[in-house]
């Protein structure tokens, strides 16, 4: 049987990946695969656990180290107890959310080693990463304004323009030098546009599978 392919949905702040992944699971279903949607942190019970801490509000500031680790046991459990047996059943596995995050966030917002960071990538992963990687890009400032829309901010929406502005950079440096996995939407623009761009990368990935 054929594995699956694993696309991670990556990007900063209201950029629309929570919006759009249902509706590429929706289009990839259609086309006759079989997909799961999950993110990150999350995933599993123990990883929606673990998301809670990370996204409290009300508890007090964490050192950078534990959320990285934390970052890290999630993916861990989620890798072994979900991600791998759907991909070796052949299912596409679409997550908001994966490894490219921690280097955006806890790298390149907070300043922490990237070799850190990848020598966690090496110990929970082993060789898995992702297929592709659809990065929905914007300007910090659109993405501040959708997400403040929505209400109550977490842990992290709490952050700086600048740690915003960070992550970006950070993102479209990777988007760079991992051109092979990445694939950049333009997500200033309009649902339907975003969703029609999205949908042309979907195809390319259908296609390179079955070639
Ligand atoms: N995090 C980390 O630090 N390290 C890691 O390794 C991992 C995660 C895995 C939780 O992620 C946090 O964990 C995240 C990074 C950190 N924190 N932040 N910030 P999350 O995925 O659960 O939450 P999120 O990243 O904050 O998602 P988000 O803000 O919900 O962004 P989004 O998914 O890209 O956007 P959305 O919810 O689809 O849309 C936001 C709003 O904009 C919504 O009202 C939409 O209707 C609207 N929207 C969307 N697209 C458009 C367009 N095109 N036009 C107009 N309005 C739009």
């Amino acid at each position: 049987m054929m594995r699956g392919q694993l696309i991670t949905f990556e990007g900063g702040e209201g950029g629309g990946k929570s919006t759009q992944l249902p509706l590429a699971a929706a289009y990839l279903r259609e086309q006759g695969l079989e997909v799961i949607t999950t993110r990150e942190p999350g995933g599993t019970q123990i990883g929606e656990a673990i998301r809670g801490v990370l996204l409290n509000p009300d508890l007090p500031p964490m050192h950078p180290d534990t959320e990285l680790l934390l970052m890290f046991a999630a993916r861990n459990e989620h890798i072994q107890s979900a991600i791998l047996p759907a991909l070796a059943q052949g299912t596409w596995v679409l997550c908001d959310r994966f490894t490219d995050a921690t280097y955006a966030y806890q790298g390149f917002g907070r300043g922490l080693d990237q070799a850190r960071i990848a020598q966690l990538e090496t110990w929970v992963q082993g060789v898995l990463r992702p297929d592709h990687i659809l990065l929905f890009d914007l300007t910090v400032k659109t993405g501040m304004q959708r997400a403040k829309k929505r209400g109550a901010m977490d842990r992290f929406e709490q952050e700086s323009y600048d740690f915003f502005e960070r992550i970006r950079v950070g993102y479209l440096e990777r988007a760079k030098t991992y051109s092979q996995q990445y694939r950049i939407v333009n997500a200033e623009q309009a649902l339907e546009h975003v969703t029609q761009q999205m949908i042309q990368y979907l195809d390319e990935f259908i296609a390179e599978v079955g070639q």
